[in-house]
């Protein structure tokens, strides 16, 4: 009778009461708690770096590659091959957040990575492997405008997206990147061939649609796939990150285990000056050093650009004084997808989509790049610069059993959010710093893949209020209501006193 009494009045203060419902909310997420979480059973356990929390939160895609958030706080996903979709979530903080609702934004089979949108989320931008196309877009009706097609020609085989980046510093400028058409593409040592460029656009004095090779300016050339693209948010400075190529030979010695490394390039800057933007960046001719077991490596460091076959015109030592060397150079095949500065411009996010042209697959990761004063902390010739923040437990199961990063965005508060293509996965993962409850130590620090942060795979045992999973799975429903009467009892127990 007693019980039954508390139970009700319990309950009536929870349902009545909107401000006890936000207090046990908060309460819940301060624990750490989460109601719904999901887990993949495709793979191991994803190993987390110190200092952070991942935990999955969208599942169920097709391809998923370029994200970003909308003004209202919906993250749009290209499938690609199907076309952008919005998800919506009921976000409870830290890295709880369940999927609320998605919709198909725009269904084109074309569209394969890119997205940007302005900042005012009123102009969504994509990306076929020919064109780039806009809409109005109103983030609140979720409704489109007529498409619009702003730049064309971009066609070629094998590298087929097209990144788009949208300064933030200067808003009419969109960059976009476009890769060789084969391993090692002859065009692209032709510069009016348009092929291993990023080239930027001015979309506001567009009158009719650009052709990629012959329009805009071009910020760097010899770039053989910069699938990744960046603005640093306080200097403006431009970053990409290059998937370089593969089974090279030099001087008749296989050297394609670990060679040629990834690259990471610096472009400069869009505010007029043409300073370290506009050089060729080596490809196809050179190619930057990540293993120094070289053949006649003279004194080349890590990040020296060389190659395949000296020549009297054409040899290590035109590549170092001709072409413009890499600012950061990664692990051989990784294959980097997309980079994403952090607010305060501190670190760059970078995604590895991992290799294939290697006996044992590596990348297959997230990992972070720390940056001071607008450029890298490591130097030009540091193996250390990537430091794993989510990877696989076990690369030798990749790329069959891992998951695949692709896309990369950061909301409003800082979480960073990672598509997996391969598993039609998202996400999030949040620094310890930011979070309320405080723990771990930060990102820094080393290499190692031996984790340290924490993956969130189950749910707490303290749910605090209903949520849709609660709602729709009747099996969960008592355990709900147990909880609820004893939080309720305790966040709201001086209500509870006078009710009783
Ligand atoms: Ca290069
Ligand atoms: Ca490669």
């Amino acid at each position: 009778m007693v019980l039954n009494c508390l139970l009700l009045a319990g309950l009536a203060v929870v349902a009545n009461s909107n401000q006890a419902r936000a207090q046990t909310t908060t309460s819940a997420s301060a624990a750490g708690s989460c109601p719904t979480v999901l887990t993949s059973s495709n793979y191991d356990a994803p190993v987390v770096g110190s200092g952070y929390t991942a935990q999955l939160v969208v599942t169920g895609l097709t391809k998923p590659r370029g994200l970003i958030f909308d003004k209202s706080g919906a993250l749009l996903v290209v499938e690609s091959g199907v076309g952008i979709t919005r998800i919506q979530f009921n976000d409870r903080g830290g890295t709880c957040l369940v999927q609320d609702k998605s919709s198909a934004l725009v269904r084109d089979d074309s569209l394969n990575h890119g997205i940007e949108l302005s900042s005012d989320s009123q102009t969504l931008y994509a990306s076929s492997s020919s064109e780039v196309y806009s809409w109005p877009y109103d983030p609140t009706a979720q409704t489109l405008g007529t498409k619009q097609t702003l730049i064309t020609n971009m066609s070629n085989t094998d590298h087929t997206t097209r990144t788009l980046l949208l300064s933030k510093k200067f808003p009419d400028q969109l960059l976009v990147s476009r890769g060789s058409s084969e391993n090692i593409d002859d065009d692209a040592a032709s510069i009016t061939s348009g092929h291993s460029q990023i080239r930027v656009f001015n979309i506001s004095s567009a009158t009719s649609p650009y052709t990629y090779a012959t329009d805009g300016r071009m910020l760097g050339w010899g770039l053989r796939n910069s699938v990744g693209v960046a603005e640093h948010p306080q200097t403006g400075g431009l970053y990409s990150v290059e998937n370089s190529a593969d089974q090279l030979v030099r001087e008749g010695t296989d050297i394609h285990q670990d060679n040629p490394g990834e690259e990471m390039n610096f472009h400069g800057y869009l505010n007029g000056s043409t300073e370290s933007q506009g050089g060729n960046y080596g490809y196809p001719h050179c190619f930057a050093l990540w293993d120094t077991n070289l053949p006649d490596k003279g004194d080349m460091k890590v990040g020296s650009q060389f190659v395949l076959d000296p020549s009297a015109t054409l040899n290590d030592t035109t590549c170092a004084e001709e072409f413009v060397a890499p600012r950061l150079t990664f692990q051989a095949h990784m294959a980097p997808l997309d980079i994403k500065f952090t607010a305060d411009g501190s670190l760059a996010y970078v995604s590895f989509h991992g290799s294939w042209n290697r006996d044992e697959p590596v990348g297959y990761k997230l990992s972070v790049v720390s940056f001071a004063n607008g450029e890298p902390v490591e130097a030009a010739d540091s193996t250390e610069a990537a430091v794993d923040i989510l990877s696989n437990a076990d690369n030798t199961k990749c790329p069959g059993s891992c998951f695949r990063p692709a896309g990369l965005a950061i909301d409003a508060q800082g979480r960073v959010f990672m598509s997996s293509d391969a598993t039609g996965e998202i996400y999030v993962l949040q620094r310890a710093e930011m979070t309320a409850t405080g723990g771990g130590g930060g990102g820094g620090g080393g290499s190692s893949t031996s984790g340290g942060g924490t993956l969130v795979t189950s749910t707490a045992t303290t749910s605090t209020t209903p949520n849709a999973a609660a709602r729709q799975a009747p099996g969960k429903g008592l355990g709900w209501l147990v909880v609820t009467l004893t939080l309720s009892l305790s966040v709201v127990g001086g209500a509870f006193l006078v009710v009783a």
